[in-house]
């Protein structure tokens, strides 16, 4: 095993035995597999594409086992040998649809058109496979970026938003990370079209979720509990968390979201049910001591689980991508819905949940909200109440030297805001930090998912302030990652030309010194330092 994707990797170098995350050598090893066969699928279906043969379910499989591969997510080796499975069957589907004389000659196709279940485990598919330290960092960087690309396209498709561009540019990619041929300089143009498409990604995510459930409002979102018991709602999916809440109402029991799903509150279409109780608790890593506490059962969505402790290991479900030995998986069914009854009837026998903290915190600021009131934040601005904007997106995480962000946050001048999107959130969203003549000082536009809205947001603020330049505006960035999601999102940043990114609390470990220095080159990307250094650089 060595797996080096997301910012835990071990001693900032890579995961070789077990991931610090809890995923199994062999499990990693398989992953490393699955995605070889998503390479393999990406070969021929680029050809399907051209003869008009692709079918849709392709694009559905490669968006969710790719996803499957994002840290935190798929654990269970039985779902990773299982797509293995279907994804060579789905490959030799459309090898057999390709008409004579659509591929090069036999004996002359690439080692990833011939893989077979057979061969693949004698084959090295694993990460030093590539011995050019550059062009491995460059083929990670892209494969991690499409990573998060295919996890948001799947977020989209669900609930019925896509686009085609984005799954020929996934598989364009997988293919190009297989050939020799492709070199340094065209990685980076690779690199930086997959942030392009995360643009657009995140665009159609944002259509997705505004247009099947309303534009989020300001709310106050309650953070302590009811006398009822709950089901703990994880990850990102809303398509999932819309049926929990429909499959509950009228039980008497009551829906909380946890992490990445705290958002949800603010959309209408789920404000309107009453059992719909609020957030509890923190950050996807906190769910060990968290959901102990919890009592009831919990779903998990997407990709933020973490091993279960025993003490609450017969309470903790997944569905869709999400996988883990032995917990019960929600399956989707054939008419896409899916049945909680399982969480229900196991609510029903469960204690309300133990209260953590109380009071509320305040969310809802996706782009819409946000711009109903710019023009008082260009006024403040203007008269200088506001001096500066500071996007503290991203992820949060286990390590120490995430209490970083805390002390950044409340470190800040008081005339100044914070913009944020994802769970980097919780590391001063319950800091009290106040307002601005009734502007709050941490604007929360919602998931890493939302991210478009940090964008649309700073384009607004541009256009109002006549700038051409984004990089003109009083806007600074100190963006914490964690996993691929947020390399998407990084990448999606530059790609719009956003410079001086302050980026922590390490680089990413797949950054060989040679890449560093086209991003800092080109970009300015610097690592975070300390609360003061960082504190002169950013406030400029
Ligand atoms: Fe939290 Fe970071 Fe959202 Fe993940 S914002 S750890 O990418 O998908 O969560
Ligand atoms: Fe290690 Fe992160 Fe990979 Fe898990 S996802 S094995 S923690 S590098």
């Amino acid at each position: 095993m060595f797996c080096n994707q997301c910012q835990e990797a071990l001693n900032v170098k890579g995961c070789t035995r077990n991931g610090v995350c809890g995923k199994k050598g062999e499990v990693a090893d398989l992953q490393d597999r699955l995605l070889y066969v998503l390479k393999s699928i990406s070969f021929y279906n680029l050809k399907a594409r051209e003869y008009g043969l692709n079918e849709e379910a392709t694009d559905r499989f490669v968006l969710d086992s790719f996803f499957a591969t994002l840290t935190n997510t798929n654990f269970d080796k039985q779902a990773i040998e299982s797509y293995i499975r279907r994804g060579f069957e789905i490959r030799d589907t459309i090898k057999a649809k390709l008409p004579e004389g659509a591929l090069p000659a036999r004996g002359t196709l690439p080692a990833v058109a011939t893989v077979t279940p057979e061969n693949i485990n004698e084959m090295d598919v694993a990460i030093h496979s590539t011995q050019d330290e550059d062009v491995r960092s460059l083929r990670e960087l892209l494969t991690y970026g499409m990573k998060g690309l295919a996890a948001y396209a799947h977020h989209a498709y669900i609930l019925g938003y896509k686009d085609k561009a984005i799954f020929e540019f996934i598989e364009k990619g997988l293919v190009s990370t297989t050939d020799d041929s492709i070199g340094v300089e065209a990685l980076i143009g690779l690199v930086l079209e997959c942030g392009q498409k995360g643009v657009s990604v995140l665009a159609l995510l944002d259509k997705a979720n505004t247009e099947t459930y309303g534009s989020p409002e300001p709310t106050a979102v309650n953070i302590g509990v009811r006398n009822n018991p709950g089901i703990l709602i994880s990850g990102h999916d809303l398509c999932d968390l819309e049926q929990l809440l429909e499959q509950t109402r009228g039980t008497g029991i009551d829906v909380y979201t946890h992490g990445e799903m705290l958002p949800a509150n603010s959309y209408p279409a789920f404000k309107r049910y009453d059992n719909f109780a609020g957030n509890y608790g923190n950050a996807w890593w906190k769910q060990n001591e968290e959901f102990e506490k919890f009592n009831g059962p919990i779903l998990m969505t997407t990709n933020c689980i973490i091993p279960p402790k025993e003490s609450y290991r017969n309470r903790i479900y997944t569905t869709g991508v999400v996988g883990f030995e032995g917990l019960t998986h929600i399956y989707e069914k054939e008419d896409g819905t899916k049945d909680f009854t399982p969480l229900i009837e196991q609510a029903k026998t469960s204690k309300p949940p133990e209260q953590l903290e109380s009071g509320t915190i305040v969310g809802g600021f996706a782009h819409e909200a946000a711009l109903s009131v710019a023009d008082r934040i260009v006024d403040a601005v203007k008269t200088g109440k506001i001096s500066r904007f500071m996007v503290m997106a991203g992820c949060d995480g286990r390590h120490k030297e995430r209490a970083y962000y805390t002390e950044f946050a409340r470190a800040l001048p008081k005339d100044s805001v914070i913009l944020t999107a994802g769970c980097a959130k919780y590391r001063y969203n319950k800091l009290d930090l106040g307002d601005i003549g009734g502007i709050p000082r941490v604007i929360d536009a919602g998931q890493c998912n939302d991210s478009y809205s940090l964008v649309v947001i700073a384009q607004k603020l541009a256009e109002a302030f006549g700038l051409e330049d984004i990089n003109d505006l009083p806007v600074s960035y100190n963006i914490a990652w964690y996993e691929q999601k947020a390399v998407l999102v990084l990448l999606a940043l530059l790609s719009l030309g956003v410079k001086n990114i302050t980026l922590g609390p390490t680089l990413p470990a797949f950054i060989s010194p040679n890449v560093l220095k086209v991003l800092v080159e080109n970009f300015n990307i610097r690592p975070n330092t300390t609360v003061e250094e960082d504190m002169k650089i950013l406030l400029g």
